[in-house]
């Protein structure tokens, strides 16, 4: 008897902390909640140490990003448009939006 209300009570408590979560995701974002987690951006701050616009590629000297586990480092990442790299230049201090594409973190905006 104790145990079905304990099972119950977690099963309580389960349904009550994934609902509200999955139904924020489908009014924030039409999408698929595949595709929605892999979109997921991610904001960072760094200094150009580097910007290699021909290539569409800049190394940046980041500060840690806990959302993704990552500690401060120094290196390269694609943009996602090339045309992002106008308005920046080395030694630049910079916030950064990132999103996974495929296995590598892609820079979306960048000011
Ligand atoms: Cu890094």
């Amino acid at each position: 008897m104790k145990t079905s209300i304990l099972v119950l009570s977690a099963f309580a408590v389960l349904s009550m902390t994934s609902i509200p979560s999955y139904a924020k995701d489908e009014m924030a974002m039409p999408m698929p909640t595949t595709q929605a987690s892999t979109q997921k951006t991610i904001a960072g701050k760094g200094t150009i140490v580097l910007e290699n616009k021909a290539n569409g590629k800049v190394t940046l000297q980041h500060e840690a990003i806990p959302a993704i586990g990552w500690g401060a480092m120094t290196m390269e990442f694609k943009v996602k448009d090339k045309m992002l790299l106008d308005k920046v230049k080395q030694g630049d201090k910079v916030q950064f939006t990132l999103v996974l594409q495929g296995q590598d973190y892609v820079i979306t905006s960048i000011k």
